[in-house]
């Protein structure tokens, strides 16, 4: 990281300051955290790309299975890096890196080793996948990730220091050249496949490095969410894009939807009004609002815009209230965003629990702001007939099936007296 070491040596003093307070108010002496262990594939000796544990990330951006961070009150952390004989792999000493002075470390060649040099464990808590290898170094059993003390870990995760508002930025400008050059390969009538490794090819890493696979779907593939395939024939009138970077452990969150000259006009100006409503949506965001207001909000305005395009046949209340909104925009408003990207608060099912449960956001925190509207025949299917048949234009909705559907995601940093709209700096 050029130019910003100092954020780094800050960013380490906050996390040793709220660690200490941390392990005092739980009544440990020390926290160890493991990079994780590698994953083989069922009756395979194939490794699946290694995950680090995002407590071990949130310290230093040390890629690799097996290493240990040692943390105790007023020491500096302990890094026991794992370096072993091994001519299969490369495993490289550390020697030039911005972070390694913030660090005691030690190097050892086998993981019994590491754990042997973390020490006297009786009082320690353990974050990581290896439970068996903690209890054999003398960690008891309910201070293997204690789930009070992750809880509070992973709360804190979600105030961005600025360090790691540095790395999530530096991970938009490195996403927003693959957008720009994904969209070029897209007009010339690039495929699917073409598309995404135009992507690759511009942010300038492989595929195991990103924080997520792509979502790269032309047409009505827009309207599978997690669209999963690159199909290497064939071109489209709509692209959807999802894609981020991941630097330092930090990933953004990506999503750009484009529509060729020669698309449905009625689609082009579907688009054209969302990306509107998207930038709306995201000046919402401040300090003490409920995330879940702006997620109710984008449904009432969503249901406004597709009435005035004559899509369905109510307004954006009355729509609401037959809860057709939901056909249209099955997902969430966004999620959190940092070393995982649906951060702590936001996995899947916390997000949703979240959003119905008055989750508040504040300063320095990082979230997306992702409004979509698809074109999905198995949930619209459901309204064909019955009550709210009537409320919809079947005529357009045909129509405009084959356009697949809309997605426009930001990263938001919620800035003191406002949004802070990390991504548009970088992708307008
Ligand atoms: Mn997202």
């Amino acid at each position: 990281m050029t130019g910003s070491d100092s954020l780094y040596q800050e960013h380490v003093r906050t996390r040793q300051a709220k660690a200490e307070a941390t392990l005092t108010a739980h009544g440990f002496d020390s926290l160890i955290l493991s990079s994780g262990k590698p994953f083989t594939y069922f009756a395979d000796d194939q490794e699946a790309p290694l995950h680090t544990t995002p407590h071990f990330t949130h310290w230093l951006p040390l890629a690799g299975a097996g290493n240990l961070l040692v943390v105790r009150p007023g020491i500096k952390p302990q890094l026991i890096h794992l370096v072993p004989d091994d001519f299969w792999r490369e495993h490289q000493p550390i020697t030039d890196s911005f972070w390694k002075e913030e660090f005691d470390i030690v190097e050892v060649k086998s993981i019994e080793h590491a754990w042997k040099i973390a020490g006297a464990l009786a009082h320690a808590a353990y974050i990581g996948d290896e439970p068996e290898r903690a209890r054999a170094a003398g960690v008891i059993d309910t201070n293997i990730n204690p789930a009070e003390l992750v809880a509070q870990l992973d709360t804190e995760r979600s105030y961005k220091t600025p360090y790691e508002v540095a790395c999530i930025e530096e991970a938009q400008a490195r996403a927003a050249a693959g957008h720009k050059a994904a969209k070029i390969i897209f007009e010339k009538g690039g495929s699917e496949l073409a598309i995404h490794q135009a992507y690759m090819a511009a942010v300038g890493c492989t595929e195991n490095e990103l924080p997520y696979e792509t979502i790269t779907a032309l047409d009505k593939k827009a309207a599978i969410l997690h669209y999963q395939h690159k199909r290497a024939q064939g071109s489209g009138t709509v692209l959807l894009l999802d894609a981020g970077f991941g630097y330092n452990g930090y990933a953004s969150d990506i999503t750009r939807t484009w529509a060729l000259e020669s698309a449905d006009p009625l689609f082009k100006e579907l688009l054209a009004r969302m990306e509107t409503l998207q930038q709306e949506m995201c000046a919402q965001v401040l300090p003490n609002i409920v995330y879940a207001d702006v997620h109710l909000k984008a449904h009432l305005c969503i249901g406004t815009l597709l009435n005035e395009l004559g899509i369905i046949t109510v307004s954006g209340e009355a729509a609401m209230e037959h809860g057709i909104t939901k056909a249209f925009f099955p997902h969430g408003i966004g999620h959190m965003l940092g070393i995982q990207v649906h951060d702590v608060g936001g996995t899947s099912k916390t997000s949703d629990e979240r959003l119905h449960k008055s989750f508040i956001l504040e300063e320095g925190q990082v979230i997306t702001i992702e409004p979509g509207v698809y074109f999905i025949p198995m949930l619209l299917s459901a309204h064909r007939s019955g009550v709210t048949a009537p409320l919809f234009n079947w005529d357009l909705i045909d129509r405009l099936t084959p356009s697949g559907g809309i997605r426009i995601e930001d990263d938001i940093l919620v800035g003191k007296t406002g949004p802070i709209n990390l991504t548009r700096k970088y992708l307008p």
